[in-house]
């Protein structure tokens, strides 16, 4: 199945609903003010966030009070919209020159971090880069474990320290190996952690501070991973990571079958972070470069 099939089919739960709602919403009766509320409600129910459903239903208010607009002209204008809400945050992720590039993978419990470093190193390795990893979650050896079988399929070494091992430590034996292997890219995966748990932060912080020991400018990523199931909660979690951690990129996942894929425009709009990528399911090939046009099509439907 092509990804934009993919994507399409992944948000045709959140499209749906949307669809359902503005048929039921825009009767061809002249736009008016229960109309418009409706319309915001319809919005926010899409998980797109109350600043957005505001600011697109006073945009509809001025351009087309007392006027008819049927649904599929309202699809189409909804549609255009949303892509200039994320037109600025599709922005691909950028490998630089240093060697190695490092990219600390971050987020919460099973929100896709393994599977999305497996995911990004298929494509690096396919542009001819070269790429090491570290398994820095060392609390649960089935972490390293998972790290390992897709470093199997890949070809690509793990670094790995003994259980409940030092990450910071771990992090920073990864960077020199890969600098003395002349490697592109060194990913470090890191345990999935709730925002609120304080030591767990500090843990990440730790990483960071004994990275730039080894080069001031790393880590040159910091990605948080967010699985897009979760809905606004996703927006909080941005917060708290951006607050104490720093982010460059984010990457949603799950995409593939959830009602709440409106999410992304709401982290879009609130967050001036780039959007790498997006997951739409567990293979290697279900990662792709975030598109502003393409996605709101897909989830206007
Ligand atoms: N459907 C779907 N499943 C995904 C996607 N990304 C990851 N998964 C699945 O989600 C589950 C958790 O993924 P992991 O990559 O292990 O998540 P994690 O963040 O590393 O989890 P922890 O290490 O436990 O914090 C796995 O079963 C993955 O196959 C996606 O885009 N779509
Ligand atoms: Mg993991």
């Amino acid at each position: 199945m092509s990804f934009w099939k993919k994507l399409k089919g992944g948000l045709s739960k959140t499209s749906q609903s949307l669809t359902q709602g503005i048929v039921a919403v825009f009767t061809h009766k002249k736009l008016d003010e229960a109309t418009l509320d409706a319309f915001e409600d319809l919005l926010i129910q899409a998980d797109m966030g109350v600043k957005i459903a505001a600011e697109l239903r006073e945009l509809l208010k001025k351009q087309r009070m007392h006027q008819e607009i049927s649904e599929l002209e309202i699809k189409a204008w909804l549609a255009v919209e949303i892509a200039k809400v994320l037109q600025p945050v599709a922005v691909p992720l950028v490998i630089t020159s240093n060697k190695p590039h490092v990219i600390l993978m971050i987020g919460v419990n099973g929100a896709g971090k393994t599977t999305t470093i497996a995911k990004l190193s298929h494509q690096w390795l396919s542009e001819g880069k070269s790429v090491l990893w570290a398994a820095g979650d060392t609390f649960r050896s089935a972490a390293v474990e998972q790290l390992q079988v897709w470093g199997g399929r890949l070809n690509i070494d793990v670094c790995a320290t003994k259980p409940n091992g030092d990450a910071a430590g771990l992090a920073f034996d990864a960077f020199k190996k890969a600098k003395d292997g002349g490697i592109d890219v060194l990913c470090i995966d890191t345990a999935g952690r709730l925002q609120n748990k304080k030591h767990l932060m500090e843990e990440l912080e730790k990483i960071i501070r004994v990275l730039k020991k080894a080069d001031s400018n790393a880590p040159h990523t910091v990605l948080l991973v967010l699985d897009a199931t979760t809905g606004q909660n996703a927006v909080e979690q941005v917060k708290t990571f951006q607050e104490i951690i720093g982010i460059d990129g984010l990457v949603v996942t799950k995409l593939d079958g959830t009602a709440r894929g409106g999410v992304v425009v709401a982290l879009s709009k609130q967050f001036n972070i780039p959007i790498v990528a997006l997951g739409v399911g567990e293979s290697l090939g279900d990662l792709r470069p975030f598109k502003a046009e393409d996605f709101a099509a897909a989830l206007v439907g």
